[in-house]
């Protein structure tokens, strides 16, 4: 039996883990087969996944709820510009650090806002937080989604990516992988999205190869590729940690943000426990590693306990 606080401590561990596993081979080509023997560095880094995510589990704590003002500040605040983010995000971070409002900033670079993962691959902490709430779950993680992306499929991406975490945290075992596309198909009015899930049941009904996944969902940073290729790879692998993250290198391009993404479902769906304890010992633990993700998943626990 695991317990919610399990989940909660496993959502954001392997979200961590996820995106430091997959850093080493971001922008590698489709059908690399990495040997986790080898191939771990000594100390496993993460990147702007990780950091963006820890953004938004701190300002939830400090504001008790969701406030993005405070948010933003916060992705300003612990912006290390040596974590990799990308392009557009970056410029927005620097245009609030230097005092102008995310509302201005975030259509500064892309007119309609940037349509990248940057939003969803930080999104799992909000599925948390929302997850008995999810009637207001959309339109914050919208919100928190519109300081650096804007763009509607940006949103939609962090939504669909959020609500996924929720499903797992509030129905425990999803009864088969067609039971979760059909609640995210049902939950997002995007026909962009709804086409992708629809294809991410044929994949699943075929069990495609990499390439077929890489050519029909797409491996790019942007989000309407990499969130439907995250929720595949965990829907078809995600109740074994190692292997789903051996399927998410192999499928090569944004191999982190898919890695955080489908890590922070499957570390949901598992708990923290069953997540490879040689890997988490391996992770950095500086100022804000892996036991500062691990305190704002368990205060995001306490919080979520006494909101719902
Ligand atoms: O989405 P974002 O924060 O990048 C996240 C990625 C992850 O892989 C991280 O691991 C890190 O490596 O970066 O950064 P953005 O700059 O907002 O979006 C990423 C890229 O998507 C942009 O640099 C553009 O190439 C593309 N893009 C767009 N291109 C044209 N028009 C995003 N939005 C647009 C757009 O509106
Ligand atoms: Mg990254
Ligand atoms: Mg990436």
């Amino acid at each position: 039996m695991i317990t919610p606080v399990e989940r909660f401590r496993g959502c954001l561990m392997g979200l961590m883990l996820g995106d430091a596993i997959g850093a080493p081979f971001e922008g590698c080509r489709q059908g690399i087969e990495p040997d986790f023997q080898k191939d771990l560095p000594a100390v496993l880094r993460y990147t702007d996944d990780s950091e963006m995510a820890i953004g938004v589990g701190e300002s939830l704590i400090a504001s008790d709820g969701f406030d993005p003002d405070d948010m933003a500040m916060r992705f300003a605040e612990n912006y290390n510009p040596l974590r990799g983010y990308g392009s557009g995000t970056a410029a927005i971070i620097n245009m609030i650090k230097s005092g102008m409002h995310w509302k201005e900033a975030n259509t500064k670079v892309f007119k309609n806002g940037s349509f990248g993962n940057g939003s969803a691959m930080r999104a799992a902490p909000l599925g948390l937080f929302f997850s008995h709430r999810t009637g207001q779950l959309r339109a914050a993680v919208e919100e928190a989604s519109s300081i650096t992306h804007h763009h509607v499929l940006g949103k939609e991406g962090a939504v669909l990516l959020a609500y996924a975490v929720s499903l797992l945290v509030t129905q425990e075992v999803m009864k088969d992988r067609n039971h979760m596309i059909d609640a995210l198909l049902g939950f997002t009015s995007s026909d962009e999205y709804s086409a992708k899930l629809l294809i991410m049941k044929e994949l699943i009904k075929e069990e495609a190869s990499g390439e077929q996944v890489v050519l029909r969902l797409g491996n790019t940073v942007l989000a309407l590729e990499s969130v439907p290729a995250a929720l595949y790879v965990f829907l078809v692998y995600g109740s074994d940690f190692k292997k789903m993250m051996q399927v998410c290198i192999s499928l090569g391009g944004d191999t982190d943000t898919i890695g955080a993404m489908a890590g922070a479902l499957s570390g949901c769906l598992l708990g923290e426990q069953a997540l490879p304890g040689e890997w988490i010992q391996k992770l950095e633990n500086g100022e804000k590693g892996k036991d500062h993700i691990v305190e704002i998943a368990e205060r995001l626990f306490l919080m979520h306990q006494a909101h719902s």
